[in-house]
């Protein structure tokens, strides 16, 4: 069985290449079929756009897809930049400058109200329009500083309290285990094989 990943978000594809690694299928990202381009997200949700990648993808390749749409909800921020993350800082946005207009905003803001939660919304759809949904929370906070070097994004910022350090300080496996991005791959696994027994 071969899925396609509906992102090019390669930090993305790294974290479902090791979250599927037992199960027997073919892992295929957009890499593979760069006919299909940047596909465009002009939901106001997460599960809008989510289910926008996954059929469009579907759709093209005659595969199932599965899309993630994800992003970060600072409380301070009433929730910014949510569904708009990857395009926080505007126009030629980078994680860098995302992280650093985190900063920004913040600054002033007590340790205590610098709650935050990155969300995953994942969809799988099949070429004839057959969809399954899941969400992933991880609540954290947002740091003072940046710090570590893995994993993309926000990552640099995000801390976990329970771990005592951020995301861009875990191996990618620990991060798997915790994350918004983990748990709804494996409510969407789960999910996925109950479908099938029907
Ligand atoms: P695709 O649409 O191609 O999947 P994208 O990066 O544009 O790639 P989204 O539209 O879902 O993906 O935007 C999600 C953004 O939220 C992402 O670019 C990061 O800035 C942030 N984000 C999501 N998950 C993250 C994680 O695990 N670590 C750090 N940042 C994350
Ligand atoms: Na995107």
């Amino acid at each position: 069985k071969t899925v396609v990943l509906a992102t090019s978000n390669k930090g993305k594809i790294a974290e479902f290449k090791e979250l599927l690694k037992d199960f027997d299928l073919t892992v295929k990202g957009l890499d593979d079929y760069p006919e299909i381009g940047e596909i465009p997200e002009p939901g106001e949700t997460f599960l809008e756009n989510s289910i926008i990648k996954a059929q469009t993808v579907a759709n093209i390749t005659g595969l199932i897809a599965v899309a993630d749409d994800s992003g970060l909800e600072v409380d301070a921020l009433d929730g910014r930049p949510g569904v708009y993350s990857a395009r926080y800082s505007g126009e030629g946005a980078t994680p860098a400058k995302n992280n650093c207009k985190l900063l920004e905003e913040l600054k002033g803001v007590e340790e205590a109200k610098r709650t935050a939660r990155f969300v995953c919304v994942m969809v799988a759809a099949t070429p004839d329009n057959i969809r399954i949904q899941s969400r992933g929370e991880w609540n954290g906070r947002i740091a003072f500083e940046l710090s570590g070097a893995e994993g993309f994004g926000y990552d640099p910022l995000f801390f976990d309290p329970e771990l005592g350090c951020v995301a861009a300080e875990m191996t990618r496996e620990t991060k798997n285990s915790r994350s918004h991005r983990g748990k709804a791959l494996r409510s969407l696994m789960a999910q996925w094989a109950d479908f099938q027994k029907k």
